[in-house]
């Protein structure tokens, strides 16, 4: 079984907007923009919304970049995330009840605050790849398989 979801990262010349998750699944992580498509909602319309709605951003223009499945042992549940790239935007950011975005330098991402598996496909973001993949995970903190694949399109 397979669960739609949308990820978007804002990211212009040496920055990268993430936001720290303040409730839910993946609370006191940072993290990209997102959550789960609804019926009937066309893929890009659900990362728009999901972006304005935790940060205010009103997205522009957006590029798909990657598509991850996560996995959880013993959950039957595959998450698809889609994952976009946010090139332009308007609008005021806003903390949200959901995140409290801020600006990271590209140098400075907080890896250790993040997603164990962030580290293996957010490299290929930055560097402009394309990338499909999989990472199975144990509980939410281990990695105990994982593949990640550059693609010329997603
Ligand atoms: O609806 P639910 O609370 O299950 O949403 C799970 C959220 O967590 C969803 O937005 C996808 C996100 N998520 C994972 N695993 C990973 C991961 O490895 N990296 C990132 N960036 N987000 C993840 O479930």
């Amino acid at each position: 079984m397979k669960k739609i979801y949308t990820l978007c990262i804002p990211y212009k010349g040496s920055q990268i907007l993430l936001g720290m998750k303040k409730r839910g699944f993946g609370v006191g992580r940072w993290n990209g923009f997102g959550g789960k498509v609804k019926d009937g909602e066309a893929i890009e319309e659900a990362a728009q919304r999901e972006m304005q709605e935790e940060s205010g951003i009103v997205v522009g223009v957006l590029e798909k970049v990657g598509i991850m499945d996560f996995e959880f042992e013993g959950n039957p549940e595959t998450l698809e995330v889609h994952i976009f790239h946010v090139k332009n935007f308007t609008g005021d950011m806003v903390e949200s009840e959901e995140m409290k975005p801020e600006w990271f330098n590209v140098n400075e991402i907080p890896f250790e605050s993040m997603w164990p598996a962030d580290k293996l496909w957010l490299p290929m973001f930055l560097e402009g790849k394309k990338f499909k993949g999989y990472v199975l995970f144990k509980d939410i903190n281990i990695v105990l398989e994982s593949q990640i694949t550059e693609v010329l399109a997603v």
